[in-house]
């Protein structure tokens, strides 16, 4: 299994954390049942890295994504409401900078890369290879994910720290292949250690 490598933490990586906000979590408005086993592994590796960004959903209210304009989703994340705070559950110590993403009533915001310059904040930081936890697998996981790649940087989905929302059975398996065929690399949190 390729989970077995180790990796070596450089100060050419960066570990982006996607999404850890209460809407997306047991109680929240579009809750992934198991999401917060995502916070012991994210909380134990932060540390590892010299540069930690988390990204946040963080949509107005008339968001044409939400139901009540015809979109898929429940009301959620909406900027400045405790469903769009980053849980408790996270260790805010440890993250560097936020993301604000899903800002544009008209776009689906999925990906931390969409109108963030995020990609322009990383090259400034020199990095090279990013690292991705957070929610949902199959929906902001993945964008970031897909154009991290497409903006040139390594990616690496950390296992045991990403969890998925499964609207059709199936979505987070066609997430994580979609993710292999693109070259992203998957590992365990345990896998990742300090750069000698
Ligand atoms: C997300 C659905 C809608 C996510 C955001 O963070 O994966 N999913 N908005
Ligand atoms: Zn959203």
């Amino acid at each position: 299994m390729p989970e077995s490598v180790t990796y070596r933490i450089e100060p050419t990586d960066a570990l982006i954390v996607v999404d850890p906000q209460n809407d997306f979590l047991p109680g929240g408005s579009l809750a992934v049942p198991d999401g917060n086993r995502i916070f012991e592994p994210i909380n134990r590796i932060m540390a590892l890295f010299a540069y930690v960004l988390a990204s946040r959903d963080w949509h107005p209210r008339n968001h044409r994504y939400f139901q009540a304009y015809g979109g898929p989703w429940p009301y959620h994340c909406v900027a400045g409401t405790y469903g769009a705070r980053f849980s408790p559950l996270l260790a805010a110590d440890g993250v560097d900078e936020v993301v604000s993403k899903g800002t544009d009533p008209a776009t689906d915001g999925y990906s931390a890369f969409a109108g963030t310059a995020l990609a322009e904040r990383l090259h400034a930081h020199g990095v090279r290879r990013i690292f991705v936890a957070g929610i949902a697998t199959d929906y902001c996981v993945k964008c970031t994910t897909l154009d991290a790649r497409d903006a040139g940087f390594e990616a690496v989905v950390i296992s045991d720290a990403v969890a998925g929302i499964d609207v059709e059975p199936g979505d987070v398996d066609r997430a994580l292949d979609a993710m292999r065929a693109r070259g992203v690399a998957f590992a365990d949190s345990h896998s990742l250690r300090a750069s000698a």
